[in-house]
């Protein structure tokens, strides 16, 4: 069973995790997981934070000479901008008096947090309910990512919309039709989205897009929008039916829900199946050369909570930043009086790093089934077992149906 625990406030010294049950001998370089993070950094309508920070993630222990151990992997980030916030973050009792950060932001964790934790400054509720803490869990699921890819399993995303700016083709149709090329993958939608500023697949919607983006940051305003996340080279039967814990699809959904700001996840055509007929809804079963397969992939690779093999599709939302240069309504909890919401530095569109984030948090979720399934002290024993299972995988059910 992996697990992980990130931990460190987005203007603390530093970000941790520690990453756990990994099996040993699996290659891995702090270059990789960098590589991540600067993808996490980037993308049009980030905030001044991003020009402070450039995230490396340090390895402290779980590896050597390139290899997991199959102990814990610790990993820290430093956060740069900690410079500035020595007093105000400070571990120790300070002498000096602090403003306290007293107005609550509507749609981030401000009120709730002060209200749940007894807080007497909203400062203590925005260190942690910043989406800074992604960083750390970015470092996380790029372990999660390399293991994977040593079994031919590739995550990739783009985004889809901002601020309600579709793209006139619709690449995801292409997916559920089931019509994409055969040596179509993750990594390369990717590598395609990680060539735009706001990761999107055509020139054309790049600038409608950006062209939206600005006319939100001149109003003060910010923007959320959709992506779509696909893992490819999966095999069949990761996750279960056996109980509501071990479907794929519950453990997806809550692993991207998790992601700060996301409101809303679909697998597959999601809330387009609730408007159609059965009979154009599901995949229709076909033999293909040796083997059995799919006309198309409406269900987005998951059926009865457990992967068909076809490519895993996920389409999340991401709500607008809560932070508004031109605010909206709030209470100052100091005088209970009607007052403009705070204003502080912030991104006005971070759907591009949400939509990178989202490989990692899939990479974890597909990790953790596949190492369920597959098991394996070391990454050999993981790959023999991988191995032999595929192999047979069809001659069984040909043998066991036999007549
Ligand atoms: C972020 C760090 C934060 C924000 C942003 C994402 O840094 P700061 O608060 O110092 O500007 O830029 O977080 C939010 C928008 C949010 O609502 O929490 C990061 O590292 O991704």
């Amino acid at each position: 069973m992996i697990r992980f625990l990130t931990a460190g406030e987005s203007h603390g010294k530093a970000l941790t995790t520690i990453v756990d049950g990994f099996p040993s001998n699996l290659k891995i370089s702090e270059n990789f997981i960098n590589q991540q993070l600067k993808r996490r950094q980037f993308g049009y309508g980030r905030g001044l934070r991003m020009k402070i920070e450039t995230d490396k993630a340090e390895i402290l222990s779980g590896v050597r000479f390139g290899k997991t151990l199959g102990s814990p992997i610790s990993m820290l980030i430093r956060n740069s901008d900690w410079e500035n916030w020595q007093t105000l973050m400070s571990v120790d009792p300070i002498n000096e008096k602090i403003q306290k950060v007293t107005i609550p932001r509507p749609g981030h964790a401000d009120l709730v947090g002060v209200s749940k934790y007894n807080f007497d400054d909203i400062r203590n509720s925005i260190e942690r309910s910043s989406a800074r803490e992604t960083a750390a869990r970015v470092a996380a699921g790029s372990i999660a990512k390399k293991l994977l890819e040593e079994f031919g399993i590739s995550i990739g995303s783009f985004v889809e919309s901002i601020g309600g700016i579709y793209p006139e083709k619709n690449f995801s149709e292409k997916l559920f039709n089931n019509s994409i090329s055969s040596n179509f993958t993750g990594k390369l939608i990717s590598d395609k989205a990680d060539k735009s500023s706001v990761r999107v697949l055509e020139d054309q919607h790049e600038e409608k897009i950006i062209r939206k983006i600005k006319t939100a940051k001149k109003n003060g305003d910010t923007l959320g929008g959709t992506f779509i996340t696909v893992a490819t080279g999966i095999p069949v039967g990761l996750g279960s039916f056996m109980n509501y814990d071990t479907k794929l699809d519950a453990e997806i959904a809550q692993s991207f829900m998790s992601i700060n700001a996301v409101k809303a996840v679909e697998v597959g055509e999601g809330f387009l199946l609730a408007e159609k007929f059965g009979s154009k809804s599901h995949d229709e079963i076909v033999m293909k050369k040796d083997f059995i397969g799919r006309k198309t992939n409406r269900a987005g690779g998951i059926e009865g909570g457990v992967s068909t093999g076809l490519p895993i599709i996920v389409r999340a939302a991401m709500k607008p930043i809560a932070t508004l240069m031109s605010p909206i309504e709030s209470v100052d909890l100091s005088t209970m009086k009607k007052v403009d919401a705070r204003r502080e530095r912030s991104d006005f569109v971070a759907v591009p790093a949400c939509a990178v984030i989202s490989e990692t948090m899939l990479a974890w979720s597909l990790a953790k089934f596949f190492l369920q399934k597959f098991g394996g002290d070391s990454i050999d024993e993981t790959k023999d077992n991988f191995n032999i299972y595929n192999k047979k995988l069809f001659s069984r059910i040909k043998n066991n149906f036999k007549s």
